[in-house]
């Protein structure tokens, strides 16, 4: 299997991720994906090639200007602000209060705009951010012509990026970009399997009124953890997109018989909604060691993950997002896409 890889997932090096209260050194961090390719060469999973670069045509296909245009200019204004450190959002539009008017202020646009504040944005963020998509397309691209899977390794991970909201650890959402690429270079349905431990709520909303776009999760029960506010059983799509959102909460301690019975049921309704082509959301922070979620894979349930979704027969961009046990992410990750291939 091909991988798709851009060095300049480096430029993506926050200092700070507020965590229990603290600045830490963020969970998503360059290493993971070192860890990954090391993987890839140690298996000989095949060639790593670069993307090409391809401007912002696809990313303003599912993300609003406005806000394209402050994750560019954000850290340039925070810095002009003259704040020390990197830029967290303090303040939120919650409750009766307004939405319609986007401040002026950094300060203002960073709540206006962000989700979650566990997130900084730092220097280097929005090129890093930009590279992922660029992966994401280059990895559907050869899908279209005529790969059976291909890998993209985006850094950073892009599932909870709304069209108008970072947070999570994800600015631009790679997911949506590759599958609407997929959408606009002729394919008419194509299903996002989402199998990260967290709900990918920017997928689900980016699409969530459409048919030709199925979002189907597997993910830690929303009552529970992040990203608590989207995610559950109920939520089918609205709309045109009723009944092509499907979501499978599962509680804290999940193990493989309960979590692979979930994937069963979202595959087939993949395939019965009539799905041409594959993305996988490939997190493996479902692993049993995993420092910030709740399920119990263990690295051989990987390699049957891959198996399950290689016997769909579809052809298949994995996307990685999520995964955050650094030592054992190239196994856990790499896992899957062998069980893909053995199939
Ligand atoms: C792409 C992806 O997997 N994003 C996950 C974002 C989760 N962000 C909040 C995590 C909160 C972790 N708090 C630390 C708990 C340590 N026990
Ligand atoms: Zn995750």
């Amino acid at each position: 299997m091909i991988t798709v890889h851009s060095p300049d997932h480096v430029l993506r090096a926050a200092r700070t991720e507020l965590a229990g209260g603290r600045l830490v050194p963020p969970f998503e961090c360059p290493e993971r994906v070192a860890f990954v390719l090391d993987r890839i060469a140690a298996v000989g999973l095949g060639a790593v090639v670069t993307p090409e670069a391809q401007g912002l045509d696809p990313v303003l296909r599912v993300h609003d200007a406005g806000f394209v245009r402050f994750l560019e200019t954000a850290w340039d204004e925070w810095v002009a602000s003259g704040a020390a450190g990197e830029a967290i959002p303090i303040i939120w539009p919650a409750r009766r209060m307004s939405q319609d008017r986007i401040p002026r202020s950094i300060t203002g646009r960073l709540g206006h705009y962000a989700l979650a504040a566990e997130t900084s944005i730092s220097q280097g963020t929005w090129a890093a951010a930009r590279a992922a998509a660029d992966v994401a397309v280059g990895a559907a691209d050869r899908v279209l012509g005529g790969e059976r899977a291909v890998f993209g390794l985006c850094r950073p991970p892009g599932h909870h990026a709304a069209r108008d909201m970072f947070g999570g650890y994800c600015f631009l959402n790679n997911a949506a970009i590759a599958a609407q690429r997929l959408r606009d270079r002729g394919l008419s349905r194509v299903a996002i399997l989402d199998v990260d431990f967290h709900h990918g709520n920017g997928t689900q909303d980016i699409f969530y009124d459409r048919d030709d776009v199925v979002y189907l999760s597997l993910h830690g029960d929303p009552m529970d953890a992040f990203p608590y506010f989207l995610g559950h059983a109920d939520e089918i799509g609205v709309g045109a997109g009723e009944g092509f959102n499907a979501n499978f909460p599962l509680p804290r301690g999940t193990l493989w018989p309960r979590w692979s019975a979930a994937l069963a049921e979202a595959i087939g309704r993949a395939r019965r909604l009539g799905a041409e082509v594959l993305v996988i959301s490939l997190g493996v922070d479902t692993f049993e060691g995993d420092p910030i979620s709740f399920f119990k894979l263990t690295s051989d349930d990987f390699l049957r993950m891959g198996e399950a979704i290689g016997r769909a027969g579809l052809p298949t961009v994995f996307l990685m997002e999520g995964g955050y046990a650094v030592a054992e992410i190239g196994l856990n990750a790499v896992n899957v896409l062998m069980g893909f291939e053995s199939v």
